[in-house]
Parts: structure tokens; C-alpha cells; sequence
């Protein structure tokens, strides 16, 4: 039995390692040294070459590296049968509520103000809402997004967040479905996209949505890059309706050198970094699911086809 990984070189070597520790008894082979493909039973993967997991005969589940598993149904010959399993560990949550506390405290705090303002070796104050007047609001409130929201409420944010179910969680406030989407943005003052990228998500942060919001408010992109409508998010910073953004992620990465966010005054842009999956944590959550399979017992997290996510 083998377990085939594909990673970037740096970390390949912290993958072997953690997998050698948790799962002595699978032979571990770092792509692209495939060896016999028919002894692969499972694969764990980022972006793997179309037709890489259709010529593997034997694989009893693919594991996405990242949460977000776009990259996977990208593959035109992706075997349907076999379950998906989405990336759901403890460093890769801990990392994405990190970087949303610190996109909504930046927007809070008038940080990209403050950094115009040092640009310029201008000194002056900005006068600061308190929190309970910030309004957050999370459109795509699952995993990541849940437990963001329970950080944000910690500050004394009042926080959102929008999903296709109803949520339950304490403090926060769960808006669900087309029909609520209105009420939802209405009164969010932060919003912080962490939707995955589907059909029903491409290009879903288009004008009419940004116009949704109230005037001024602001925008943290960290969910994938074609859910956002660039033109129109564009058009909404310099019209004054959106104050600020934390942008993450892009319809094309790396963001071509031309593109106007990288000079925008209104606009933080990073490099695809919100979270990364931590090999240390995240192996723990594979090998516990292999185990699961091993058993015939159903894996956790694993990716509903239809929803695409
Ligand atoms: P989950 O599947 O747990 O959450 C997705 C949420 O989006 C769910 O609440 C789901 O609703 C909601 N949703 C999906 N489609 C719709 C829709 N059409 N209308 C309304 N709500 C919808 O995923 P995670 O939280 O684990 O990850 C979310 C995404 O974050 C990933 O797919 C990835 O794209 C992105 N990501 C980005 C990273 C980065 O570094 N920038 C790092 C990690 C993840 P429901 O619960 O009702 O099904
Ligand atoms: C992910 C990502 O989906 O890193 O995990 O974008």
C-alpha cells in the first residue's frame, strides 16, 4: 500500500516527515517519483497535473492540501468515484482566524489610512469607532468563516455571516439563503469573503452585491479570486462606496504587474498567504481518515460533488 504526495519541494521534506511518524505501515512517495501507480491507494495533493489522479487504479481517496478543492474538480478527468476529501486542521483554521482578525482590525483601526498618511510624512489623527459600531459580516460562513466569527465576537464586534444553511453559533448572528442575502449586507460594515469557488460563487461580488453594502464600508477577499468581479470592485474604491480593501486572493495569481490594485490607494494586496496548511496538524486529520477508510467507516470532511465543495 503507498500514499503518493505532491507539495512544493520546501515542504516536501516536512510532509515526509510527518507522515513517516503518524503512518509507518504506508510506503510515502513524493511526486513526481510515481513508481508503480496500481500500490497508490491514496493521494494527497495541490493542483496535481490533469489526468495524474485518472491514472492511479486503485486510489481510495484524494486529499486536497488546501481547504478549497477547486484545483481538484479543475482536472477534467477526475475520477468521480473516489471521495475528496477538503483540508480541515487545526493549523490551517488557526492560521485564516489570524489573518481575518488582522484584515478587520486593520479596516478598523484606519490602518490603510495611517499607511497613506506615512507615505505622505503626514501626522494626524483619525478618530476611532468604538467596535460595537463595526459590523462584520461573513459571507460563507463554514469552517474557516466559523471560527473567525467566534474570534471577531471576542473583540466586541457585532459579526454575521451568511451561508446556505442556518448556523448556530453563540454571539453570532446567521443570515441563510438567497432571500436573506440583502438583510445580510445591509448591515455589515466588514465583509469578509471566505466562500469556495463554485458555479454559484464565480463572479458572485459583482457591483449589484458591493452596492448592497452601506457606503463607506470595507472588504476582505481571502475565499478565491474569481468569486470577485474585478472591474466592479475596482470601480466601487474609487467611487467612495467601498472605503478600503484586504485583498488576498485574484482572478489571476500571481496579480499581473499591470494591475491596478497593486497601486491603489485603498487596497492591501498579499500574495495568496491568508492560511497554509500546517503538514505538523494536518497529517494528524489524514491519517484519521485513512484510518476511517481502513475500517469502512465514512471519512470526515469529505467533498459533496453536486454542491462542488
Ligand atoms: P466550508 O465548506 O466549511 O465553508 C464554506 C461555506 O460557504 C459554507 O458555510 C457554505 O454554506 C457556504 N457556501 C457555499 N456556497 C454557497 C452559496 N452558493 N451560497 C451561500 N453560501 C455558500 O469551507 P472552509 O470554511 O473550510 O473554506 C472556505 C474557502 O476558503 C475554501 O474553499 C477556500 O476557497 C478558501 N481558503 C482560502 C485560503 C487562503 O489562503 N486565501 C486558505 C484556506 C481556504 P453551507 O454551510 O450552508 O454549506
Ligand atoms: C486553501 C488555500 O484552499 O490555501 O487551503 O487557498
Amino acid at each position: 500500500m503507498a500514499l503518493i504526495f505532491k507539495t512544493d519541494i520546501e515542504r516536501g521534506g516536512a510532509w515526509r516527515a510527518a507522515f513517516a511518524k503518524q503512518l509507518p505501515d504506508v510506503e510515502l512517495r513524493l511526486w513526481p517519483e510515481v513508481g508503480a501507480a496500481e500500490e497508490i491507494e491514496y493521494a494527497v495533493v495541490w493542483q496535481p497535473p490533469a489526468g495524474f489522479l485518472a491514472s492511479l487504479p486503485n486510489l481510495k481517496a484524494v486529499f486536497s492540501i488546501g481547504a478549497g478543492i477547486d484545483h481538484l474538480l479543475a482536472d477534467p478527468e477526475l475520477p468521480r468515484g473516489v471521495p475528496i476529501i477538503r483540508m480541515v486542521e487545526p493549523g490551517l483554521t488557526v492560521g485564516m482566524t489570524q489573518f481575518v482578525v488582522m484584515a478587520c482590525l486593520m479596516l478598523h483601526r484606519s490602518m490603510i489610512d495611517y499607511r497613506n498618511q506615512q507615505v505622505a510624512h503626514h501626522w494626524e489623527e483619525i478618530s476611532q469607532e468604538p467596535p460595537e459600531n463595526r459590523r462584520i459580516g461573513i459571507i460563507g460562513l463554514g469552517h474557516l468563516g466559523g471560527e473567525a466569527a467566534k474570534a471577531l465576537r471576542g473583540f466586541g464586534f457585532p459579526v454575521s455571516g451568511w451561508s446556505r444553511s442556518r448556523k448556530q453559533i453563540e454571539g453570532v448572528t446567521s443570515y441563510a439563503g438567497e432571500e436573506e442575502l440583502s438583510d445580510f449586507l445591509a448591515r455589515t460594515d466588514i465583509l469578509v469573503s471566505l466562500l469556495p469557488l463554485t458555479p454559484q460563487t464565480e463572479d458572485m461580488i459583482d457591483a449589484k452585491l458591493l452596492s448592497g453594502l452601506p457606503k463607506g464600508a470595507s472588504f476582505v477577499s481571502a475565499g478565491r479570486g474569481r468569486q470577485v468581479v474585478e472591474e466592479d470592485l475596482l470601480a466601487a474604491l474609487d467611487s467612495g462606496q467601498l472605503s478600503g480593501a484586504v485583498l488576498d486572493v485574484f482572478r489571476e495569481e500571481p496579480l499581473p504587474k499591470d494591475s491596478r490594485f497593486w497601486d491603489h490607494p485603498r487596497v492591501i494586496v498579499l500574495p495568496h498567504v491568508a492560511s497554509m496548511t500546517n503538514p505538523a496538524t494536518a497529517v494528524g486529520s489524514i491519517v484519521e481518515n485513512i484510518r476511517r477508510i481502513q475500517r469502512g467507516e465514512a471519512p470526515l470532511h469529505q467533498v459533496d460533488l453536486e454542491k462542488g465543495y
